[in-house]
Order: structure tokens, then sequence, then C-alpha cells
């Protein structure tokens, strides 16, 4: 039987692939057949680039054309398969706003940003002893409030709030130190954290929500420590109501993240981390749908004794890079 390549569009259109019987698609070189398209095209197209251009354009360009071209001579991109793939990722540009990323989230189910966070956090490395990085994602809001050492990023709980049993459960204690890769601690280095609600949603996801609800900034004392309440993360699926979600279904991929707290941490001199963690004991930790989990992220948070505000605790010290 013919089987269709599915169209990612949300407009169907037929498409024109069908893989023969013996089981080479239409138009695949087998060997020692002669190259049915214009050898020299992708040279063509790579020394159209002007003596002016960019210099990084310049040198990434020729790659960049190379790999998409050899791409789809590689897979037979039809007309109709490429269409549908513009239509996508203009659906992402339509679907994404301050409030949200789509194209951004792309780039999550499919690895890029985590490899790319890895390229460029390996490239500035000063030291093996760094707290590594993680990817931002498409939640982060750059203007949270500064709050005090000791408080809570929990707001606007109460008991007519649909996950408030589920928060009081979760409750954390979150402390440490920020510190230097010599082991110094760093003073009013800033502690920038944000995490979902038990829904899995965050602030901007759910109009029910206060603003900067699960959001804050917190300054480190004159030893470096941070301390603030906050939730054991929930597992979460990330948003599947738009293109990103159309095309995990597509390839049969769940939608989970495993629980997970985001963190920016930054200081003068200091290299700014961007960085996540995970609890261990999350259903997704080994399975997330970004990849972007390490194991020095992985944390196990522990039962907290005689404090009212938390039911768990939390100990992580950073470690920043000079620059
Ligand atoms: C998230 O919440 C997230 O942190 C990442 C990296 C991608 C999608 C949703
Ligand atoms: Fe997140």
């Amino acid at each position: 039987m013919g089987q269709m390549i599915p169209d990612l569009a949300a407009t169907s259109r037929a498409s024109t692939t069908k893989i023969k019987p013996n089981g080479i698609p239409n138009g695949i070189n087998t060997a020692g057949k002669k190259c049915q398209h214009d050898p020299t095209f992708t040279q063509k197209v790579i020394a159209a680039t002007g003596p002016n251009a960019n210099p990084r354009l310049a040198q990434i360009f020729p790659s960049l054309v190379r790999h998409l071209h050899d791409f789809a001579r590689e897979v037979n991109l039809t007309v109709g398969e490429w269409s549908a793939a513009v239509d996508f990722l203009n659906d992402c540009g339509k679907m994404s706003s301050d409030r949200r990323n789509e194209t951004q989230l792309l780039c999550d189910i499919l690895g890029l940003e985590s490899l790319v966070d890895e390229i460029t956090s390996k490239q500035l490395a000063t030291s093996t002893t760094q707290t590594p990085s993680a990817i931002l994602g498409p939640f982060y809001r750059s203007d949270a409030p500064f709050l005090p050492n000791g408080t809570s990023i929990v707001q606007g709980l109460s008991p007519s709030v649909s996950w408030y049993e589920k928060a009081l459960e979760d409750s954390a204690f979150l402390s440490g130190k920020v510190l230097s890769t010599d082991g110094k601690p760093i003073e009013n280095a800033v502690v920038d954290v944000w995490h979902t609600a038990p829904n899995g949603l965050y602030e901007q996801q759910d109009s029910d929500q206060p603003e900067m609800n699960f959001r804050g900034r917190f300054r480190t004392d004159q030893q470096g420590r941070y301390a603030l309440y906050a939730l054991r993360p929930v597992p979460y699926p990330i948003p599947d109501d738009g293109p990103a979600g159309r095309l995990l279904g597509l390839l049969d991929r769940h939608p989970n993240r495993p629980g997970h707290i985001h963190f920016i941490v930054s200081a003068e001199g200091h290299r700014t981390l961007t960085t996540q963690l995970y609890d261990s004991r999350d259903r997704w930790v080994d399975d997330d749908a970004v990849f972007a989990v390490k194991d020095e992220l992985v944390v196990r948070f522990e039962p907290r004794e005689g404090d009212p505000g938390a039911r768990w605790e939390l100990g992580y010290d950073f470690i920043l890079g000079r620059c």
C-alpha cells in the first residue's frame, strides 16, 4: 500500500510523495544511477553571497544551505510538503506573542534549544565546577518582582483555588548560596526564579492566577545566601494546542516535561547562569519532551520539620563562572 506523508499544515493538501512497493520512495537515487539534480545548484546559491555580507553569516550560511539542500534531496521533498512546512512556520509565528513563543517551543521539541545551550555553555565555560545550564524555555518574564529573602513566590493561595490542597502538600523551602568557582560566596547576586502552579500552568497561561504568580527575584546576602518559599514542581504537558502540539501528535510523541523550577542567577563579574532544577522522583525525569534534563540538575526534596510554611525543603548552591 502507498503511504502518505502527513501534512503539517492545518489546511489539508494532497501529498504527492508515495513509497513504491519496493519501499524506495520515487526519485531516490539507488546506487549507480546518475544524479537527477543539477550538481552545481547548491554551489550557485552559496556563491550568491556578496563580499560585504555580514561576516558571521558569510561563515555559516554555506553550511546552512548545504544541509538544507541535502535534506531536501535526501527525502525528495515535494512542493506540497515544503509549502505545508511554510504554513506551519507561519502558524507558529501567528501564535506567538509576548505571552507565548510557539517558534521557540518548536525548537524545543526538535532538541535545538538544548543543543545550542550545550554548545554555548561549553564554549563559554571558564571552569568545570560551575553549575550546568539548561534552556530558558518560552515562559520567562524578565520583570518579576524583587522579594525579600525568606518570603514566598506563591500568591493568592486560598481554599477557593482549585489547587489549594496540592499547594499545601507541595509547599517547599528553597535555600542555598551563590558561589564563585573558587568557592567564595557572592553577595548581591540575583536569583530569578519561576515555576508553574500545581495545575501545570504558568501564570501568563492562566487567567485565574494573579499577575507574576510563582515568580520572584531574590538578592543574596553578605554570605551569598538566598532563601524563599515555593512549591515542589509538578510535571506538566507543554502547550499542545498549537502547531508544536500538532507536530508532537504526528510524531506519536508525548508532550510532558518533568516538574522543574527555572532559575536565572546573575552577579557582577560572573557569567549569567540560566538553568532548571528537576525533582528526582518525577515520572518524566528521564523522558523530557524538550530534552533539557542534566544529571547534575536533578535534586531530591527532603521533608521539612517544624515549619508551618513548608512540608519540603531543598538546599542548592549555584556556582557561577567568572567573566
Ligand atoms: C517549558 O515550561 C519549558 O521550561 C521549556 C524549556 C519548554 C517548554 C515549556
Ligand atoms: Fe518551564
